[in-house]
């Protein structure tokens, strides 16, 4: 199956085209720093939004035809990883992401639903080899099926606790055979509805327990890449227990799940946490823990999961001034986690909502390694530190002083005042300038 989409290869033409069709940032082999352009945004398309999504809301059905031509269920699947495939070609995206259910249809056991996905993954692995494509990520759906009505790994019945084990395992398996540099963990019923018929100290254990014999079972197959959280606060559940990086990270380390796991931040995640996107990423590095994104962007007037194509300019500057700042990405990537609206209906708007998002992070990284080397910015931080690299600030830094030390000199000093400004405003004028040349 060619062309499902009679539209042709997507073209860097240059911030003065007009045309609908073409990158006006996006220039893959442009150097930033030293490094391509796709090197430091490694996009991946997500196989979910794009491939399964067909608008359907809470108060309607789908809008959009997402059967690509095929009349059987496995043909229907068979078409969508030719869809996926041309679409990556054409957009010049070189991951994707997966959960096991988005690739082929649920069968009625376990083993069932594994011998779909060994035909599907067949045909993936051609196509991986056709068009040079790579997994960025895989996943298990464990949130969709009813079964997982109590959670996966924090679900009240062993047995659903088992059944997820094992759609796990094959997740894990799957994700190794495509060379997936990554396996990710949302837990999208892992958390209460309400404490009253919660056992949540239980429920942490287990969830913990599920992870860290996926972590087992995956290095024992010679998995090399990471395990990632996903942090979302609420939606579908009122209460999920990873909240957020801080939270996420405090589970890891009390579980000794730290040296495999890393975080994959998803925009609109941060700000349902109550947080910008650029908080959680910040986070994360501070605690090395920064691993991939989930790029989509939220409406702060709506209080859930929109999963919009990121179009913020501002959020992606200061996304990629994050990135950048960690080093890059190493095994992660820019997956978007985001869906066309439900009146975008038409197979154009995937490819003009990719060409948006993709567009954003380019000039997103234009502007961030702008700021970086602009460098007032740091230099300002920097400055306002300065105390702390000599004399006493140098004494707490390196932990060479004391309670009682500390007393005796505040006590010589008199009183203590601060007249440092924090000078928000000039700061953030000076980011307006390096964006806007204003
Ligand atoms: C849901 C979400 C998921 C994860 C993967 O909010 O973000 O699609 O990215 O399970
Ligand atoms: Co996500």
């Amino acid at each position: 199956m060619e062309n499902i989409f009679n539209i042709g290869k997507i073209k860097y033409e240059g911030v003065s085209s007009t045309n609908p069709f073409a990158f006006k940032h996006y220039n893959p082999t442009e150097i930033i720093n030293g490094k391509p352009m796709k090197d430091h945004l490694k996009f991946a398309l997500s196989y979910w939004h794009t491939l399964c999504g067909d608008g359907t809301d809470m108060f309607g059905r789908g809008t959009m035809d997402k059967s690509f031509g095929g009349k059987t269920p496995m043909e229907i699947y068979k078409n969508k990883v030719y869809a996926a495939f041309e679409l990556m070609d054409k957009l010049d995206i070189e991951y994707f992401c997966f959960h096991d259910r988005d690739i082929a249809p649920e069968g009625e056991t376990l083993e069932e639903c594994n011998k779909n996905i060994d035909e599907i993954v067949a045909l993936i692995k051609e196509l991986m080899k056709k068009y040079n494509k790579k997994l960025l990520w895989g996943t298990a759906n464990c949130f969709n099926n009813p079964r997982y009505a109590h959670g996966a790994g924090t679900s009240c019945e062993a047995d659903v606790f088992a059944y997820a084990a094992g759609q796990i395992k094959k997740a894990i398996d799957v994700t190794i055979e495509l060379g997936g540099t990554g396996y990710v963990f949302w837990g999208g019923r892992e958390g209460y509805e309400t404490l009253l018929n919660t056992n949540m100290g239980l429920e942490l254990d287990n969830m913990a327990r599920l992870m860290k014999m996926a972590v087992e079972y995956a290095r024992k197959q010679g998995f090399k890449g990471d395990f990632y959280i996903e942090p979302k606060p609420k939606e579908p559940t009122k209460h999920q227990y990873d909240f957020d990086v801080a939270t996420a990270i405090g589970f890891l380390r009390k579980y000794g799940l730290d040296k495999d796991f890393k975080m994959n931040i998803e925009a609109n995640h941060a700000t349902l946490a109550g947080h910008t996107f650029q908080h959680e990423l910040r986070v994360a590095r501070e605690n090395t823990m920064f691993g991939s994104i989930d790029a989509n962007q939220g409406d702060l007037l709506l209080g859930w999961d929109t999963d919009q194509f990121p179009t913020n300019v501002y959020d992606s500057a200061m996304c990629m001034y994050e990135v950048l700042k960690a080093g890059g990405f190493t095994n992660g990537g820019l997956n978007f986690d985001a869906k066309t609206r439900r009146q975008s209906m038409t197979p154009e708007d995937i490819f003009l909502a990719y060409i948006a998002g993709m567009d954003t992070f380019a000039l997103g990284l234009k502007i961030a390694d702008k700021i970086i080397k602009d460098g007032r910015i740091d230099e300002f931080v920097k400055e306002r530190y300065q105390s702390f690299t000599t004399g006493i600030g140098l004494k707490i830094v390196n932990g060479e002083t004391s309670m009682e030390e500390l007393a005796e000199y505040a006590a010589k000093m008199g009183d203590v005042t601060t007249k440092k400004s924090g000078k928000q405003e000039y700061l953030e004028s000076v980011v307006n300038q390096i964006m806007f040349g204003a």
